[in-house]
């Protein structure tokens, strides 16, 4: 994860270092620098208009860096850096959605969750990981399929829910979305459950029909939360999805899956970065427990391992 990013930013601040631990660094050599970390920036699959952002931080940075006598260069480079893209990565940080729904239960129960988001992008792995970080936190789920659309979608959520022991309600193929999450909102009524998941079928942003069919869907559950999924392979076109997708039916958080897959991690970093939305999980791996609460710190820490 975020390996060649990682690259990327050990030689820019080596280069930088070199200079500094016996001189100022020149305005041009400012712009060289700057020009080579933007260069090799793109190429770590970083959104070009990020990369900008990026570079236009440390040309301002890097004029004003004074090394404190007795320190070491380097480390003191890095903590420029550091504190730069900490700066950025905050831009994702959003409260632990556990203690968020914990919050809302002691309002309310049951709370209601809806996931969409287009395509493939995994929607239903994450509504399987997500129940089962609610049962560890000693909360009830039901697991909604409200893809009736897409032949095994049932079956897919139907396998994870009897995996994980949670509850499930399904709808036939081809059966309103909007009607079975409505069984399944009764059915956690009923039986005094916490959380209602619910998978809706993956969708094109630009799908005008698909699009107002979700608009319906969210005014007949009235969710808590409505959850964005993005893969973090897409980059640039995530940050377009997560614009369509909130123009429709508002967005409260993002899960970003798929960022162990992002081997250079600059596509991630863009999502993270330009989506304008909380990260409430990334998605890092298949298994249940592959959910992570999006702590920009930690993303800080392996940027800079
Ligand atoms: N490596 C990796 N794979 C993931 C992650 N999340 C989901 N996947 C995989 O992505 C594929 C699609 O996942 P689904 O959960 O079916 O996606 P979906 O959004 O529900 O798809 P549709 O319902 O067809 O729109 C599956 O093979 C998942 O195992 C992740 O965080 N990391
Ligand atoms: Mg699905």
């Amino acid at each position: 994860m975020f390996s060649k990013l990682r690259e990327v930013l050990k030689s820019f601040t080596q280069r930088v270092a070199e200079v500094l631990g016996y001189r100022e660094l020149s305005e041009k050599e400012i712009e060289e620098f700057c020009e080579k970390l933007f260069v090799d920036l793109v190429e770590a699959d970083v959104a070009v208009d990020i990369a900008q952002t990026i570079v236009e931080l440390f040309k301002e940075k890097l004029k004003n860096v004074k090394v404190p006598r007795g320190s070491n260069t380097e480390d003191t480079v890095v903590e420029v850096a550091k504190d730069i893209v900490l700066e950025l990565l905050k831009r994702g940080e959003a409260q632990d959605p556990v203690l968020l729904i914990k919050d809302m239960i002691r309002q309310s129960k049951p709370v209601k969750i809806i996931f969409v988001g287009v395509n493939g992008v995994g929607k239903t792995t994450t509504i399987a990981k997500v129940a089962y970080k609610l049962i560890q936190n000693s909360l009830k789920p039901v697991i909604v399929a409200a893809d009736t659309f897409r032949a095994g979608a049932q079956e897919q959520l139907k396998k994870h829910s009897l995996n994980l022991g949670v509850a499930f309600i399904g709808g036939r193929y081809g059966a309103d979305p909007a009607a079975v999450a409505y069984d399944g909102i009764n059915f956690a009524k009923k039986h005094g459950l916490d959380v209602v998941l619910i998978d809706t079928a993956g969708r094109m942003h630009v799908d005008v029909d698909l699009m107002n069919e979700l608009r319906k869907i969210v005014k007949v559950v009235n969710p808590n939360l409505k959850i964005l999924i993005l893969d973090a392979l897409t980059g640039n076109d995530a940050i377009e999805q997560a614009k369509l997708f909130n123009e429709a039916i508002g967005v409260d958080g993002v899960v970003l899956t798929k960022v162990d897959a992002d081997a250079k991690g600059g596509a991630a970093l863009s999502v993270i970065v330009g989506v304008g939305k909380p990260i409430f999980y990334l998605g890092v791996g298949q298994k249940y427990d592959d959910l992570e609460v999006y702590r920009a710190q930690i993303i800080l820490e392996r940027l800079f391992k």
